[in-house]
């Protein structure tokens, strides 16, 4: 293996840290690392880690396991099989970013199984940042991204279900915590190598039926995602409008620059997040923050958001986010 491929894998830097004179501990503050969120976060961070080895870098790893789940018609709120709208089309939301500050983005894209790849493209080959609706569909299209259907049979059933059950035809706006079909699934994936550069990526079909034309947090730079190499990453799953409203992801990674462990930036965006939120009852929302040194942070509002972390030479762990409400 050569030296350069040592250094990406962490193998040097292991020792290094091992031996060294800032030697460092095994968990939590070790390069390269993945965190991901909720249970089927363990088939992205394992997905990373594996183009991680096989020579890719990480914004390679991080689409390629955003893939993975994208492509799961079990996962409810991502990709294939992710609930439709109101008016029963599937419509997703995804974003990538890498440490440097390059991203991509798209939203209200219908018909593509894997927008995270898509949101890529855009940032690689447009001269713009973020494509929604038709013209994110007619570039992906232009790209050569093949055409899917969206809506399994299980989805429909469910949409359908839900039709049948409400009285007007609007959604409440915190459907995704009230109905309790749904449960908060979008993926998001950071990662960091071994030199410290950090790459992110966000995929979800959103709030399950959402308003025509609703787009949350997870394509917006900032909201859903953020990755700065100089301080780390952060991304967010939950209700996206209050996401939104506090640029989560961002005041994240601000709030780590100016000093805050990375569980402290995110305790403190969940109690901005609940502070603007006037829904009720309140919504769900978990923050994931990933410092460049390798350091994890989460937090929720509600009890019960889970994540997964993997460290070099590590299994993958599952890990409960402390939360600011108990039960
Ligand atoms: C959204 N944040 O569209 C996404 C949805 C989500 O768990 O994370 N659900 O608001």
């Amino acid at each position: 293996m050569q030296r350069r491929e040592l250094i990406r894998l962490g193998l040097i830097s292991g020792l290094l840290g091992f031996f060294g004179p800032g030697c460092r501990s095994s968990l939590g503050r070790s390069r390269p690392a993945a965190v991901a969120t909720w249970d089927h976060g363990r088939m992205a961070v394992e997905k990373a880690w594996q183009v991680l080895h096989q020579g890719g870098d990480v914004l390679d790893a991080v689409e390629a396991g955003v893939r993975v789940v994208e492509a799961d018609p079990t996962v409810r709120t991502v990709g294939l099989g992710g609930y439709p709208d109101a008016t029963g089309r599937v419509t997703l939301d995804a974003s990538i970013m890498e440490g440097s500050g390059r991203c991509g983005a798209v939203a209200f894209l219908e018909g593509f199984m894997h927008p995270v790849s898509v949101a890529r493209r855009v940032m690689e080959k447009s001269p713009h940042v973020f494509l929604v609706g038709e013209g994110a569909a007619a570039f992906a299209r232009a790209e050569g991204f093949d055409e899917v259907d969206l809506l399994t049979p299980e989805a429909r059933q469910d949409w359908e279900r839900w039709k049948a059950q409400q009285r007007a035809s609007v959604p409440p706006p915190n459907i995704e915590n009230t109905n309790r079909i749904s449960g908060h699934d979008t993926v998001a994936l950071l990662m960091v190598d071994a030199t410290g550069h950090l790459a992110g990526a966000c995929s979800t079909s959103g709030a399950a039926f959402k308003w025509r034309g609703r787009v949350g947090d997870s394509p917006i730079i900032g909201a859903g995602l953020f990755v700065d190499d100089e301080v780390g990453a952060a991304c967010a799953t939950g209700w996206g409008e209050g996401v939104i409203r506090i640029a989560g992801s961002h005041l994240i990674v601000e709030l780590m620059r100016q000093g805050d462990e990375p569980e402290v930036a995110c305790r403190k965006a969940v109690e901005r997040f609940r502070a603007k939120s006037p829904e009720d009852p309140p919504p769900q929302v978990g923050f994931l923050a990933l410092r460049r040194d390798g350091v994890v942070g989460a937090y929720s509002l509600q009890p019960g958001f889970t994540y997964v972390v993997q460290y070099a030479g590590q299994e993958v762990q599952r890990m409960k986010a402390p939360s600011l409400l108990y039960r």
